[in-house]
């Protein structure tokens, strides 16, 4: 009988494969030029990275700049006072543990609702009177994201040839919509940043994200890595000005795996603290997770998926790892 052990924390921190320093330009996409060039890099760019970096996005620096001040205020109180945010089961105050299956990276983070009022009791524990301060930034941010996401879900659906123009976006804006805002927080760990094998620990492990679309913005420090089709890791170049869109499993679904949710990571990074704040667009609970007819017209295709909603997705998300394929238990077997 074969005994596989635990790995031990360090192992569990470590990167597996190694990352390449690559000369990739990654898709660029200005929202101040014509929609009619653009939509055609935007599906693109889903299709071959499932990522990509836009610019001229309309979200004022100011605000930007406000939400790392109020994050940075967070994450510098002491633990006892942090820890009043509870425990993230799903939403709250997490440090080194992430999610419900022994993930661990080296990062402190808040996962909250994008309806802050109904997290305010908690925020009024941690902050006293600046807590209405921290919900009214965090509140404006995510409405000031959460437009921009759906303007670039409406160009892709333009791009798809699709008429309903707001068939993506309106999952976002639909009162029900289960989206999710998290600010991550990831120590400078010098000098000892780096295993006994001379590789990088990791901040956040390697993972899809299972939502439609997700928006972040980071300060100006590296880490985030994505994996591209040709097997390489790479490093993403911080821009603290840019936003850097995720394609999510959803959306995948939802081409009928056309594009693709893209696989990425955080490793800690040795010299500076990166701070990440990222928006994710989710679709109501009860909304049917399927490749949009037309596009199945279109290509006279059959879906590639089982039928599920949402929610069902959501369930199985949550009792999983952060590396596993998770579509893969929704996908239809080949006859
Ligand atoms: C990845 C995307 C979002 O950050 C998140 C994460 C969630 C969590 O941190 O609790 C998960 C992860 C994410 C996917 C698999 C499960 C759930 C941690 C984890 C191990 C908030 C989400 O929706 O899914």
């Amino acid at each position: 009988m074969v005994v596989l052990s635990k790995p031990s924390p360090m192992e569990q921190f470590t990167t597996t494969a190694t990352t390449t320093t690559s000369t990739t330009l990654f898709p660029l996409i200005d929202l101040s030029e014509p929609p009619e060039s653009s939509k055609t890099k935007l599906v693109a760019a889903c299709e071959e990275f499932g990522f990509f970096k836009v610019i001229n996005h309309g979200v004022p620096i100011e605000l930007m700049a406000e939400l790392e001040y109020e994050a940075l205020k967070f994450f510098s109180l002491p633990l006892s006072a942090k820890a009043k945010a509870g425990p993230p089961d799903p939403f709250g105050y997490g440090n080194n543990k992430i999610g419900r299956k022994g993930d661990v990276g080296l990062v402190e983070y808040l996962l909250l609702t994008t309806d802050t009022q109904s997290d305010y009791q908690k925020f009024a524990s941690i902050f006293g009177e600046a807590a209405e301060k921290f919900r009214c930034v965090v509140n404006e941010y995510v409405a000031a994201v959460k437009k921009m996401a759906c303007e670039v879900l409406e160009m892709v659906a333009d791009g798809l040839k699709i008429q309903a123009r707001d068939v993506l976006s309106k999952m976002l804006m639909d009162e029900e919509s289960d989206s999710v805002f998290r600010l991550n927080y990831y120590p400078s760990c010098s000098p000892e940043f780096q295993d006994s094998g001379g590789r990088n620990l990791i901040g956040f492990g390697e993972h899809t994200d299972p939502q439609i679309i997700s928006v972040l913005r980071s300060n100006d420090t590296s880490g985030l890595e994505i994996y591209l089709k040709d097997g390489n890791w790479i490093s993403v170049p911080p821009d603290q000005y840019s936003f850097f869109v995720n394609v999510g499993d959803s959306l995948q679904v939802m081409t009928n795996g056309r594009f693709k949710s893209v696989r990425h990571r955080v490793v800690a990074n040795s010299r500076k603290a990166r701070i990440s704040m990222i928006y994710f667009g989710g679709p109501p609970l009860c909304e049917k997770i399927a490749p949009l007819p037309s596009l199945l017209i279109q290509g006279d295709q059959d879906s590639l998926y089982n039928e599920f909603t949402w929610f069902d997705y959501k369930t199985s998300v949550y009792t999983s790892r952060l590396s596993d394929n998770r579509l893969g238990l929704f996908e239809k077997i080949a006859a």
